[in-house]
């Protein structure tokens, strides 16, 4: 793979609760992989910008009401919608960090109640990330950390139901963080797994899909 040049990008995402610090993270990371000379994109969900995206955008802040499921589905279809793009970036060697995936859609609609296996179905088919790093951070420390921004979810009592949620869906393969560690501590563990996780990529491992 690698001798022929067409060695694949690595999908890396990063979950945890609001306010555990992913999005600086993100944007740390990129230009550190950047400076390593990766080929490297930043990539967010919900990702706001599409037709599916603004109704996600108003429902999170209040402007609109659906129905538990509506709203799962679209957050899963706002991936869909997103898939082949991720797939051919993938395959062209740009490695994707991806702030929030299938496992926050899932944690936050189960933490409503709903089944957990309904809200893994509509995923199932995705791309697989090859690495998941979970910020971990207590919902009291989270709630701490300048306030929400007053967005639905934002809320303590939810983000608890929302952590057991993330627990029940982690596996061996996670690696969890500590959130509360100070920020270039936490960049500098990121920065090693990316590049470990990119070195796998680059020497062959293909890519797959979630939950099938
Ligand atoms: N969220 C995010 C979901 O409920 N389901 C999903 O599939 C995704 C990707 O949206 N509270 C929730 C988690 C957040 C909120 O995310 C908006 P952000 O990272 O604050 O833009």
């Amino acid at each position: 793979n690698n001798s022929k040049g067409d060695s694949r990008g690595a999908l890396i995402v990063l979950e945890g609760l609001d306010r555990c610090g992913k999005t600086s993270q993100c944007s740390r990371l990129l230009p550190s992989l950047e400076g390593l000379g990766h080929s490297v994109e930043s990539w967010r969900f919900p990702d706001r910008n599409t037709g599916v995206g603004q109704m996600i955008s108003a429902y999170l802040s209040n402007q609109s009401q659906l129905d538990d499921r509506a709203i799962h589905l679209l957050f899963s279809a706002n991936r869909w919608e997103k898939r082949s793009l991720m797939e051919a970036k993938l395959k062209s060697g740009t490695t994707l960090i991806v702030d929030r995936y299938s496992y926050s859609g899932v944690a936050f609609s189960s933490a409503k109640g709903l089944d957990l296996q309904w809200c893994k179905a509509p995923e199932v088919g995705l791309l697989a990330p090859d690495l998941v790093v979970y910020l971990d951070i207590s919902p009291e420390k989270a709630a701490e950390r300048g306030g929400y921004g007053g967005e639905r979810y934002e809320q303590l009592e939810f983000q608890r139901k929302v952590a057991q949620s993330y627990h029940t869906l982690s596996d061996a393969s996670w690696k969890i963080v500590d959130a509360t560690l100070p920020i270039e501590d936490i960049e500098t563990q990121l920065k090693e797994m990316a590049v470990d996780c990119i070195n796998t990529c680059k020497n062959g491992k293909s890519l797959s899909h979630i939950w099938s």
